[in-house]
């Protein structure tokens, strides 16, 4: 689909008063570029400081030397800003809405002063466990509040949180333990997920198999299944809880002192510890959190990704928590017990903003919309996405049905190594247009460069790579333990920039669009093109409900485009539906976009935060299957079987 071709969305009624107009958006963007130092300091006072800074910034992107320092003389605690300076105003308010796996469970609504009760108890906990400020810890628990009381209670102690998705395997676990060096894990005994249970403890037990003896094992008992028990290693959190006092003295840290580790999954090569400092990253997370939802007092924010997610510390906890706000965690999945989940949840505790992921949504579309129609949405006031480039279909589909063609919908595009929100619309001051994550954010200076030349490409329409020119507070600041390998990966290939990953195209407009990984970018008979672009037009066919498109070797055009193709529940797969598909693509984008192999895939090789894994799909399509690598990371290793034998291209 051509871009060109997309009518801006009209910012729906009742945004007049949000955070940001469209006039208030031009004004403080380009005092946020043309003074960054003014407009850091006046949004640094958004929290709460021990000792105030003086310093705002002082960043280098220089290869050799990079550098990244915000509010470095400040003086804060990251747990005092989210919980202790609520409490005064209000302390009987809901912080928490804990909505459990089983629907028929009771929900918790936890207050701010029962937070705080549950913080400060988990943190004497820490301290009895002998971790001290700068000690790492391990979270490898499942969305339950226990997860976000161990977060502040590690900020808390000025201790560095580095959670684990429960849905590793213990690899993945032992091998994050010891590359953070971490004193403690903390685990659950089991996992309620989708009507089925994960032994969170028994996986800590394999992975502690490969760690060192000294690692303490701190076990929430949460389903009170039974588990093996190290008597001397293992502590049961809750029953200590109850003995220790509800005060902990909160340990001022530096605005530099980092906050949390968390690894990215590894598409390439060992996993890396990104590392988030305490002041800008706080900063950065609360200020998005305000401006990009329209998050006023009492409203309630409902985030569905996974707190081992950056996603989840951004928005379902940091950010949320800093700004007073009502937060929903949620410990189930949107297609259990029915697809109607979400939607149930949303209108059980009218949830005002909600935020998921495009394949979240594109997973409920194919499923059809009586789900939705179920249930009474009239409280939601704004809807997110996150993740992947959300496909117009999609898109119209989360609009129409779940928004009825009110809520404004944001879609941002940012990352595990920034933060918080980059690239993303403000709902009262951005048109949107369906597929495009819009214009950057305060602060935030996007360009585009020529891949080859390293060049940035000025004016508009412009194509190439997405680096960002300056720092942000939000910026991660290092990989843990490889300086080197953070300079190497970020700001080597494009000097003086921090090099993001991703291509983009900027359109007439100044509007962005993300196209995927550079390294999903295929060049056929000399055009380039976006993967996402092809998959985008094959799931705008109603017969198609999910596609991925990788390039392959081509003795001709340098590289065909090998396409694999989920189809709509009860549709068959036949020849006629393969020609009846590349006609359409053909017809969409051009015939340089047909595929040159369609393969009927009944299920994507996803990670467990639902990104399909290209790196999987590229080997398949070419033929090169046995060097498929590391698949432990995937949530159905079974489906790469199938691909597999089925595949279209044998060489
Ligand atoms: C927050 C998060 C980052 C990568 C990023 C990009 C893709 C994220 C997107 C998007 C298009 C969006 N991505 N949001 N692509 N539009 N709105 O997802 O972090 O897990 O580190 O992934 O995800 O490719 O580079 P992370």
């Amino acid at each position: 689909m051509s871009t060109e071709t997309v009518e801006k969305q009209a910012i729906p009624p009742g945004f007049e008063n949000a955070h940001a107009g469209p006039e208030e958006y031009r004004r403080l963007y380009a005092e946020s570029i043309e003074d960054p130092e003014g407009f850091w300091r006046r949004e640094g006072q958004r929290l709460d400081w021990i000792k105030p800074y003086t310093k705002v910034k002082n960043t280098d992107f220089t290869f050799g030397q990079v550098s990244i320092k915000w509010f470095e003389d400040g003086v804060l605690n990251a747990c005092v800003n989210c919980v202790d300076r609520h409490l005064e105003t209000r302390g009987d308010q809901t912080a928490i809405i804990f909505e459990p796996d089983d629907p028929a469970a009771e929900a918790q609504h936890i207050t701010y002063n029962q937070l705080s009760d549950n913080v400060n108890r988990m943190a004497n906990v820490l301290l009895s466990q002998g971790v001290m400020r700068g000690d790492r810890v391990v979270i490898y628990l499942p969305m339950i509040p226990e997860a976000a009381y161990a977060m502040l209670a590690c900020a808390r102690i000025g201790a560095i949180h580095s959670i684990v998705f429960a849905g590793f395997s213990p690899d993945a676990l032992s091998n994050r333990i010891n590359d953070s060096g971490a004193k403690v894990v903390i685990t659950a005994d089991t996992a309620p997920r989708g009507g089925r249970r994960t032994g969170l403890k028994s996986n800590t037990d394999a992975a502690l198999l490969h760690c060192s003896d000294k690692v303490r094992c701190l076990v929430v008992k949460h389903t009170g299944d039974q588990t093996t028990w190290v008597e001397g290693r293992d502590v049961d959190v809750k029953e200590q809880m109850k003995h220790v006092s509800p005060d902990c003295p909160a340990r001022p840290v530096n605005a530099e002192d980092p906050l949390f580790v968390l690894y990215t999954s590894g598409s390439t090569g060992k996993p890396k510890g990104v590392v988030h400092s305490t002041g800008g990253y706080l900063v950065f997370a609360a200020m998005t959190h305000e401006y990009v939802f329209d998050y006023k007092d009492g409203d309630v924010f409902w985030c569905t990704a996974d707190v081992g997610w950056v996603t989840g510390h951004s928005y379902i906890i940091y950010g949320p928590l800093a700004n007073g706000a009502t937060t929903v965690m949620f410990e189930g999945v949107p297609t259990w017990p029915d697809a109607g989940r979400f939607w149930e949840v949303c209108a059980k505790h009218k949830v005002n903003q909600f935020y998921t992921a495009p394949t979240a949504i594109r997973a409920l579309m194919a499923k059809g919309t009586g789900f939705v129609e179920k249930h009474d949405l009239s409280s939601l006031r704004l809807l997110g996405t996150v993740g992947e480039p959300i496909n117009p279909e999609a898109w119209n589909w989360y609009n129409d049905n779940v928004g009825k063609g009110k809520c404004p919908i944001v879609d941002t595009w940012w990352q595990t190594e920034t933060g918080g929100h980059m690239i993303t619309p403000l709902p009262g001051a951005t048109e949107t247009k369906p597929g495009s994550a819009t214009v950057p954010f305060f602060g935030v200076k996007p360009a585009v460069l020529d891949p080859t030349t390293a060049e940035v490409i000025e004016g508009n329409p412009a194509e190439g790579v997405l680096c960002i020119a300056d720092s942000w507070p939000g910026q991660m600041r290092t990989v843990w333990g490889d300086h080197q390998r953070f300079m190497e990966t970020y700001f080597q290939q494009y000097p003086g920039y921090y090099f993001t990953g991703d291509g983009c195209r900027r359109d007439e407009d100044g509007y962005y669009w993300i196209t995927g990984r550079v390294d999903d970018v295929i060049n056929v008979s000399g055009h380039r093109m976006g993967t996402a672009e092809v998959e985008s037009a094959l799931v705008a066919h109603q017969k198609v409900a999910e596609a991925a498109v990788v390039g392959y070797p081509h003795p001709v055009k340098g590289q065909g485009i090998y396409a694999y193709v989920t189809l709509m529940n009860g549709v068959e797969p036949t020849d006629e539906l393969r020609a009846e598909l590349e006609k359409w693509v053909r017809t969409e984008i051009g015939p340089i976009a047909k595929p040159d192999l369609i393969q009927w895939a009944p299920g994507m090789p996803k990670t467990r935060s639902g990104k399909i894994m290209r790196r999987i799909l590229r080997k398949i399509a070419e033929n090169d299957y046995g060097a498929l690598g590391d698949i432990s990371t995937l949530a159905e290793p079974e489906v790469v079987d199938d691909l597999i034998e089925n595949r279209m291209n044998r060489g």
